[in-house]
């Protein structure tokens, strides 16, 4: 069992509002590559090649063929640990929300309620031309990037590429909910990508105790109350179990 401070202790007893904020790290544990470091996609993949809308312009089958061998790994990946441990925090506290950066869908599938979404859902497409909505389950296997069936527009996956905005709405909602939040948890994320990982800063600056999980320190560190080295799948089912314990005694 990992040891936690006493304020944590404390903030895990008296806690309303739970705010998670997860980055591809989470989902390492499930065999999902993450972005950035030594096994990462992007050792493999430029960004600027593929993440990006001019790349999908100059070549859209090439872009649709590394979503499609994405979706592939994400589909015959399952949930882990952490992901649960999330989803379980739902029975001690009335408000949980996970924000994510993953497009993965793996929090939903783990059973969290609450899922806000800041770069998309790569199981989700829609036309370039008229936004006509697709799921992926809609393609034959095809390695060229298909066309809409309205009006023959390329369809594109809904997830958020550089230089894009990310869902208005979306982010709103999550500013409103790390402002609210007693407890901020940061987990598998480098921290580096603007403006998603304001939301964790935002959490720190209304009040939220922040608590960064990861296997190694970030840019994020320095501004976190306190952070846990290791895999998030252990580190959560800890804090799981601690929050099952002050809950209890309140109870
Ligand atoms: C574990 C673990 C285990 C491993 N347990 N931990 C200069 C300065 C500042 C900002 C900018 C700038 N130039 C451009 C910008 C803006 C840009 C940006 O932030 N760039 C920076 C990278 C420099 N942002 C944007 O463009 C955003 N839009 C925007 O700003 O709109 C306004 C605008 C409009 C018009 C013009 C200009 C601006 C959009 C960002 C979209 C990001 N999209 C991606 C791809 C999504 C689709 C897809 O999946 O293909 O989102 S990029 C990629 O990075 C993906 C991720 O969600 C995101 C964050 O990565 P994440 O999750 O942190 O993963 P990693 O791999 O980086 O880290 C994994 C971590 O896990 C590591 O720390 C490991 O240690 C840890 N880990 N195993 C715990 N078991
Ligand atoms: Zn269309």
């Amino acid at each position: 069992m990992i040891e936690v401070s006493k304020e944590l202790l404390n903030r895990l007893k008296h806690a309303e509002h739970i705010l998670f904020f997860t980055g591809a790290g989470i989902s390492a544990e499930s065999g999902i590559p993450t972005f950035r470091g030594e096994d990462g996609l992007w050792n493999k993949f430029k960004p600027e090649e593929l993440a990006n809308f001019d790349a999908f312009l100059r070549n859209p089958d090439l872009v649709w063929e590394w979503y499609e061998y994405r979706r592939k790994i994400v589909r015959e990946a399952q949930p882990n640990n952490a992901h649960y441990a999330i989803a379980r925090f739902e029975r001690f506290y009335k408000d949980v929300t996970v924000v994510t950066q993953n497009v993965d869908n793996l929090h939903n599938r783990a059973g969290s309620s609450n899922v806000l979404e800041l770069h998309g859902n790569i199981e989700k497409n829609y036309c370039l031309e008229c936004g006509k909505r697709y799921d992926f389950h809609e393609f034959p296997d095809t390695h060229k990037v298909p066309v809409c069936e309205k009006c023959g527009g390329k369809i594109r996956p809904d997830v958020v590429w550089f230089g894009e905005m990310l869902p208005a709405e979306t982010f709103a909602k999550a500013e409103q909910k790390a402002a609210q939040s007693d407890i901020c948890f940061v987990v598998g994320t480098s921290a580096v990508v603007y403006p998603a990982i304001g939301i964790a800063y935002r959490a720190k600056e209304f009040g939220a105790y922040t608590v960064e999980i990861n296997v190694e320190t970030t840019q994020f560190s320095s501004a976190a109350d306190e952070t846990f080295i290791g895999k998030s799948g252990e580190i959560l089912s800890d804090i799981l179990q601690l929050a099952e314990n002050q809950n209890n005694k309140i109870l």
